[in-house]
This record gives C-alpha cells, sequence and structure tokens, in this order.
C-alpha cells in the first residue's frame, strides 16, 4: 500500500506521513516517474543500419534509433553473457575474481548489492523480468515482482532438429522451419511483454518492464521468411578474415562454443560455406528479434504510454561473426567488446548519436538519475545523462576484460594487457582505431610505442578500480 500511496496522493499530503515515504516524494515530486522498457538482447552485436552497416533488415531498431540517443561507441565490462549481466544489473565493475564466466549468479557472488531493478521495487515500481536477463532464472529473486520464461526449453521447431538435440551435446547450430513467429522462444516472449503491458497501463504504478531476447545467440534458429530476407551469394567474409602473426597468441581462441554444435568442424578454421551460413543465420535471427521487438513497440504506442516511458536496448557484448577468423565472444578484440546501446527518452532524444565512450556499469546510474532517484554507493559507473542533455560526458574511457586479459579504452586506443593475480603482465596489444579500425596491427612491441605503452599501462591500472586485484 505504501508504494501505491508514493504515486497516487499528492506531494503534500505525503510531506505529512512516514519519513522513508517522505524522501521518495521529495524526490519524485507529485508526478509518476517514467516507465522504463529495459530490451536485453543476447549476443547482439552493432552490426546495425543506425552504425552504419547496412545490410541487415530491422526497420523496428531503426526507428527506434532515430527517437533514440544511439551510443556509438558502448563497451560491454565483460564480454561473456551471465557476468556482463550481473555487472550491468548491480552496476558494478567486473574485478579478476567477480563477474568472470556465463555462470555468474548475482546472489552468489555480491549478496547484498542492491540492483537495479531492486531499488527501483523499492521505490514504488513494479519489476517484470521476463526471458533472459540474470542467467539463472532464479537469481535475485527479491528485485522482481514477478520473473517469468517461456515454457520451451529448447530454441528448435521442427521435431528432426529437436531429436538431435535429446541426443546431442548442443544440437543443430542452425534451422529454417516455415513456422510462426511465436513457435519460437522470443516470439513467445514479444507476446507475454504485450500482455504486461495492457495489464500495466491499467496500473497506477511506474514499471520496469523487461523484454530478455534470446537471439541471435546460437543455434541460429528462425523462421524460414527471416532467413528468405538475405541472399547468401551476396554474403560475404569480413574484410578482418585473418589473424595476424604480430598480434599475441592469447588474444585467439578456438570457439569451442560454436564447435559444441553438431556439424561444426572440432578443430582448424570453418570451411567458407560454413561461415557464410552462419552469417546468413545471424542475420536472420537479428531480423527476427527486430521484428519481436516491433511488436511490444506497436503495442507501447497504441496504449498511449510511449511519453511515459524511456526504452533502453543493449547487447550483452559483441560478437565475431568470423572476424580475426574467429566466432563468438570471450576475446578483447573490439568486436567482442563493442555493443550496441541505445535509449529514447521522451522529450530528450531523437536519433542523435553520440561517440562518447560509454560502458555498461553505467547504465544503472543513468537510469536511476533519470527517474529522480539516489544512486547506492556501491556503484562504479557514472551516468551518461549530462550526454543526454548536450553537456560534456563525465568520462571519456571504458575499461573491459576476460580472463587474464583487460583493456582499456580512450580516445582511439584500444590497449590489452594480460595479466597473472600479482597485476604483472605477460603479453600485450594496442591497436589505433584512427589508422587501424580491423585491429590487424598491434603497435604493443614496437619500439616507437613503449613510452606509450607504459603509460597506457598505468593508467590501466588506475581505473580497473582499486578491488580489482582483491581476491
Ligand atoms: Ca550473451
Amino acid at each position: 500500500m505504501k508504494r501505491l500511496l508514493v504515486f497516487t496522493l499528492s506531494a503534500s499530503i505525503l510531506l505529512l506521513s512516514c519519513k522513508t515515504v517522505k524522501k521518495e516524494i521529495a524526490i519524485n515530486t507529485d508526478k509518476k516517474p517514467k516507465n522504463i522498457l529495459f530490451i536485453a538482447v543476447d549476443d547482439l552485436r552493432p552490426e546495425l543500419n543506425f552504425y552504419g552497416a547496412n545490410h541487415i533488415k530491422s526497420p523496428n531498431l531503426d526507428q527506434l534509433a532515430s527517437e533514440s540517443l544511439v551510443f556509438n561507441k558502448a563497451y560491454c565490462n565483460i564480454p561473456v553473457c551471465g557476468a556482463s549481466r550481473a555487472s550491468l544489473l548491480t552496476g558494478m565493475r567486473p574485478t579478476r575474481n567477480r563477474f568472470i564466466t556465463a555462470h555468474t549468479s548475482k546472489d552468489k557472488q555480491v549478496p547484498n548489492a542492491k540492483s537495479l531493478p531492486f531499488l527501483l521495487k523499492e521505490n514504488g515500481y513494479t519489476t517484470i523480468s521476463n526471458g533472459k536477463i540474470y542467467h539463472y532464472n532464479k537469481d535475485d529473486v527479491a528485485a522482481w515482482d514477478e520473473m517469468w520464461q517461456p515454457d520451451k526449453l529448447w530454441s528448435y521447431a521442427l521435431p528432426e532438429s529437436q531429436e538431435i538435440r535429446k541426443n546431442t551435446k548442443r544440437g543443430l547450430p542452425f534451422e529454417v522451419a516455415e513456422v510462426h513467429d511465436s513457435v519460437y522462444r522470443d516470439g513467445k516472449l514479444a507476446l507475454k511483454v504485450i500482455q504486461d503491458l495492457k495489464k500495466l497501463k491499467q496500473s497506477n504504478q511506474p514499471f520496469f518492464l523487461t523484454m530478455g531476447l534470446m537471439k541471435p545467440h546460437l543455434p541460429f534458429t528462425a523462421p524460414k521468411k527471416y532467413w528468405d530476407l538475405y541472399d547468401r551469394n551476396q554474403i560475404e567474409l569480413p574484410e578482418s578474415y585473418i589473424q595476424p602473426k604480430t598480434t599475441p597468441k592469447q588474444a585467439f581462441h578456438r570457439y569451442g562454443e560454436l564447435r559444441n554444435y553438431e556439424n561444426i568442424p572440432k578443430k582448424g578454421h570453418l570451411p567458407d560455406d560454413l561461415a557464410k551460413e552462419l552469417i546468413h543465420g545471424y542475420y536472420a535471427c537479428v531480423s527476427y528479434i527486430d521484428a519481436q521487438i516491433g511488436l511490444v513497440l506497436d503495442e507501447l504506442k497504441r496504449l498511449e504510454l510511449e511519453d511515459d516511458t524511456i526504452v533502453v536496448l543493449w547487447g550483452d557484448h559483441g560478437w565475431n561473426l568470423g572476424d580475426h577468423k574467429l566466432w563468438c565472444k570471450h576475446v578483447t578484440f573490439e568486436t567482442a567488446l563493442r555493443t550496441p546501446l541505445i535509449i529514447k527518452v521522451p522529450g530528450k532524444t531523437k536519433g542523435t548519436k553520440t561517440e562518447a565512450i560509454t560502458e555498461y556499469i553505467d547504465i544503472y546510474p543513468s537510469l536511476v538519475e533519470l527517474v529522480g532517484l539516489e544512486s547506492p554507493n556501491t556503484l562504479d559507473g557514472k551516468s551518461f545523462v549530462p550526454i543526454l542533455e548536450g553537456k560534456e560526458p563525465q568520462k571519456d574511457w571504458a575499461v573491459s576484460k576476460f580472463k587474464d586479459a583487460v583493456t582499456l579504452i580512450k580516445g582511439d586506443l584500444f590497449y590489452t594487457e594480460w595479466t597473472k593475480d600479482d597485476g604483472v603482465a605477460y603479453a600485450r596489444m594496442l591497436f589505433d582505431h584512427k589508422t587501424d579500425p580491423l585491429e590487424l596491427d598491434n603497435l604493443a612491441e614496437k619500439p616507437a610505442y613503449q613510452e606509450k605503452v607504459k603509460a597506457l599501462a598505468l593508467e590501466l591500472r588506475k581505473k580497473w578500480g582499486k578491488d580489482f586485484l582483491t581476491k
């Protein structure tokens, strides 16, 4: 009842009531705060039209971007699903020993941290977790009024694919099926989110409604009509389809995640035809999730909730689609660290792009500021709200990491060190994106760059955070 009061009664009445309510009303005034529609897309890389790609068909994302602030230089803090999500939702930077793998549990790693949904729920928001938000379905339960998953466990629509899945480690890497969108999990997810919007429209409480899409994560399964949007013969391998000898060997991996699927060679590089088939499947999945997001955004409009709702869309990390002859994430090339991030704030955004370097731990304090709440002191990021208001950003750098590799992104420079527990480096790589956007020319061992490397190494240690090496 207290939560309902906060947003339905006037400030003057509430100022007379209990202390905690008074604090909230002083922040929120007598107006209902903005809702947040929080769209998380699994393994979506920024190969989208509004980032200049011009070949993936994603009309709904394009439309949303035209009404949003588009972050051209947004970086995840760790390129693996579970850890990236736990870090983003708690606003805490990954360290050497915190937020490490896909199987990261917020409750186990930082049980006392107040997550973004928890803070919102505490302040009167209805919070709903739909689909893939945290890695574990039952993580951070106290933060949510409701947690929902599509009932179907696997990603395959065809009985023969399901049979293969049943008898193998991961099943087929892709599937082309002539089925309705709602046969797959993300189609079911869109219908659930639409249902939620209808219900929430009737409520006096603001909402934090999430839509955690599971594609374009492997396996690349999507209705045939989305595969048909692309001509395989037009698909080309990336320009950076090479692993230069000057790049440390630690920078590459054998993309074991992909090799777990059937019909993928267990070693060596992929045959070109298979590589192109995978790229085709990835594109099909992006178009499929675009359509599902479109259904939800149409409903938001139809219900006249648009002006009251902030929409934020992010992918949990980048993805190598053949870049550097790599597949999947789990590396610190820009292709795995750079992510799509767009935010639509009614009355404030209209398709502007920013070059300000932003990291995922900045999302939590930004959303909190936008709805007029105070951030807990556990947050490591900085709000990007000044950028939304046309002011100078609060910082111009990001730090990402994966296993031993830690990367400082600053200006055009992308500097990675591989370090042991004591913080001493055993391999390095430095790229200058002004002259080498594809990251093919490692400068870190060149004599002319030794002073620069020394300075970057020092700066990296300052910026990775005081707890970075703590056990
Ligand atoms: Ca992911």
